[in-house]
């Protein structure tokens, strides 16, 4: 039967489940990625595992998103990540070495194997042909031990792509028009895959933009063909060994179909404070602009800043405008020093920052009070650049130069000299000096010493469900609630080590009683409850969005739907989720009535539908969730680490 290139990839890795869309499925994964900012659970949780080395063909620990080290904590953290990798087998990648998504997709991205990373933007590797999938540390944890993968099924659509992107419009802009079709939630178990005469034009960076946002959308993953394009990058990087052909059979069926002529499109922005917000530059133009940073996993390629370069050659920055690039990698800063490039950046008025997630984490570079911030990063939730009153819009770098060079949001058409489009290099610079341990990866140095500094916490032990829930509307938010909002990161993202610490901080800016709620309710012996609307837990992949609310007592949450990511590591860290049978219901719910949920347990070991009790109120509701039985297990036993313990699963 003709097969698309989805179900030729999880029909190669199945373990178990089957591949209709919707149902369970279990799949091998051949190789893991973890970064510092989750990595340090991912492994306290591995180790708690009792293996005594990974078993993924490749696992992969990267440090790049906690590099600004004020403090100890960050630096204890690397020394952690490091002993940890030695001794299990896993490839370290030093803080300097660039951006995980970047780099994996340069040194070790193979089409058609499939990737776990503890990250969203894990879906980058995508653009080289693999399945890679964002999940939570502790479902790395497993897959870095040998165990499967488990996924729901997905939907797959076909997104056609014809004709040629015209000079000044670039991958951003493809993805972006994708965001504006199909939004940033309604995509929870669809997987999108690129196709049609439109992609032999575009090379493996620019696919890789494109899967890198597609996690903005929620959905599983997004993939290319691996063609000869994908051919020619990996043996430029030097390892054409690594390429398979990947295509879809002709006659391949898909849910859908969503149609772009590349010819067509124009530069486009995501505007405050949501990635799915999307205008056409052209209609934001002469808006007066304070900031442009360029680089993240989404645009800090050679191809992205050699044209940045190009744009900026003989050219000063605007007065008014503060410009910062941060490069992908460090392949790509020796390549645009090399080329003389790095000295077009310089000598235009660049802040040249490190290659890292820096700004795009909120770590540094916070804008001004109500500064307008033009960035090519991927997310512009509100405060996540560090300045709540910031206006955040999402750009492609051939926008963001035109803005450093005017002052204002200009369609980068209207910009004199627009550089050709960079050819990808025949050869990259390849020097992997800063991956430590790929002579002992797989197997590991036994007897290595674990470096703990004082910031190293451990993972909370789970409670088993309780047959009923007196509970607690701790917190009633409302629709799109980021994972952002729930774990904040920036400036307390040095916590990430220390649960107790970075629980205090769990919806900081949203409501500033709730740690202090939630601590009481569990104090007296309250189970609380998080009352939410649509599309809760989109964004990143940090498990501490669950992890911290479970130390604070929380058992459910009651929303009108969940995002994929975050659905899992409730699941994963024993808190219930549950579904609204009936929308309307959300408005009968206050923030502090009590909710009793009688007879949760059995409802959870059964047929998942419960009643829930507003006794504040006087009424009462109808929940559902759908589990499958592996999820029903670790609810029962208090969340997967629990229920391995127990042997349960
Ligand atoms: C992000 O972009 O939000 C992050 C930081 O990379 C997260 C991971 C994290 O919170 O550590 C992600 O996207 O998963
Ligand atoms: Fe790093 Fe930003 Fe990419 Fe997250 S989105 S991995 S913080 S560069």
């Amino acid at each position: 039967m003709a097969q698309n290139i989805v179900e030729k990839i999880l029909a190669a890795h199945r373990v178990s489940g089957d591949l209709t869309p919707g149902q369970e499925l279990a799949i091998r994964i051949d190789q893991t990625l973890t970064q510092d900012a989750t990595g340090t659970m991912a492994y306290l949780q591995f180790e708690s595992m009792g293996l005594d080395r990974v078993k993924a063909d490749l696992a992969v620990s990267y440090v790049d998103h906690n590099t600004i080290q004020v403090g100890f904590e960050n630096a204890d953290d690397h020394a952690y990540l490091k002993s940890v990798a030695q001794r299990y087998g896993v490839v370290f990648s030093r803080p300097g070495n660039g951006i995980c998504h970047q780099l994996h997709l340069e040194r070790f991205g193979k089409p058609g194997a499939t990737l776990l990373g503890s990250d969203s933007h894990t879906p980058t590797g995508g653009g080289i042909g693999m399945l890679a999938i964002g999940a939570g540390g502790i479902d790395v944890a497993v897959a870095m031990g040998g165990g499967p993968f488990y996924l729901t099924s997905p939907t797959v659509v076909r997104v056609c792509l014809t004709g040629a992107l015209k000079p000044g419009v670039s991958a951003k802009d493809v993805i972006l028009k994708v965001l504006a079709a199909y939004g940033t939630h309604g995509n929870v178990g669809r997987v999108l895959e690129y196709g049609g005469p439109g992609v032999a034009g575009l090379g493996v960076p620019s696919r890789a933009t494109i899967t890198n946002m597609g996690a903005e959308l929620g959905v599983t993953t997004s993939v290319f063909p691996s063609d000869a394009t994908t051919r020619a990058f990996l043996k430029a990087q030097g390892r054409e060994r690594d390429w398979v052909e990947l295509v879809a059979d002709a006659g391949a069926a898909y849910d859908q179909t969503l149609e772009i002529d590349l010819s067509a499109l124009e530069p486009m922005a995501a505007c405050p404070h949501s990635p799915g917000n999307i205008a056409t530059v052209a209609s934001l133009a002469g808006k007066k602009v304070n900031q442009v940073l360029i680089g993240s996993c989404t645009n800090s390629s050679y191809r992205d800043l050699k044209t940045v370069a190009l744009m900026l050659r003989g050219r000063k920055v605007h007065p008014d405008v503060e410009v910062g690039v941060a490069p992908g990698s460090r392949q790509v800063v020796e390549m645009l020093a090399r080329e003389g490039l790095l000295t077009d950046l310089v000598s235009a008025g660049v802040r040249i920052l490190e290659n890292a997630c820096g700004f795009c984490i909120g770590n540094h570079m916070s804008p001004g009070t109500d500064a307008v911030s033009l960035r090519t990063s991927n997310r512009n939730f509100e405060g996540r650049s560090g300045t709540r009153t910031a206006q955040v819009y999402l750009v492609s770098p051939e926008t963001a130069v035109a803005a450093a060079l005017t002052g204002v949001l200009t369609d980068p058409r209207t910009v004199a000299a627009l550089p050709q489009e960079v050819a990808e290099p025949a050869a990259f610079d390849v020097d992997d000096s800063l991956f430590l341990f790929r002579e002992t990866a797989g197997r590991g140095v036994p007897g290595t010493a674990i470096v703990r500094g004082p910031n190293i916490g451990e993972v909370p032990p789970g409670q088993p469900l309780p047959a009923t829930l007196n509970g607690v509307a701790v917190i009633k938010v409302g629709d799109k609630i980021t994972t952002d909002h729930i774990m904040p990161a920036g400036n307390r993202l040095k916590y990430r080590s220390n649960v107790p610490q970075y629980a205090k901080y769990v919806f900081e800016h949203v409501d500033s009683a709730f740690y202090a709620n939630a601590s009481a309710n569990r104090d007296a012996g309250l189970h609380n409850i998080i009352v939410a609307g649509e599309s809760y837990g989109q964004g990143s992949s940090r498990e501490h969005a669950a992890m911290c609310p479970m130390y604070l007592g929380v058992r459910a949450l009651v929303a009108k739907s969940i995002e994929r990511i975050h659905l899992a590591n409730l699941i994963n860290f024993g808190i219930v989720p549950l579904i609204f049978d009936n929308p309307a219901d959300y408005d009968a719910v206050a923030q502090a009535d009590k909710l009793v949920i009688e007879g949760l347990r059995a409802a959870v070991a059964g047929d998942g539908k419960a009643m829930v009790n507003n006794v504040t109120q006087g009424t009462s509701f109808p929940v559902s969730t759908t589990l499958s039985p592996r999820q029903r297990t670790i609810l029962l036993n208090g969340g997967l680490l629990a229920a391995v313990a127990n042997g349960a699963v």
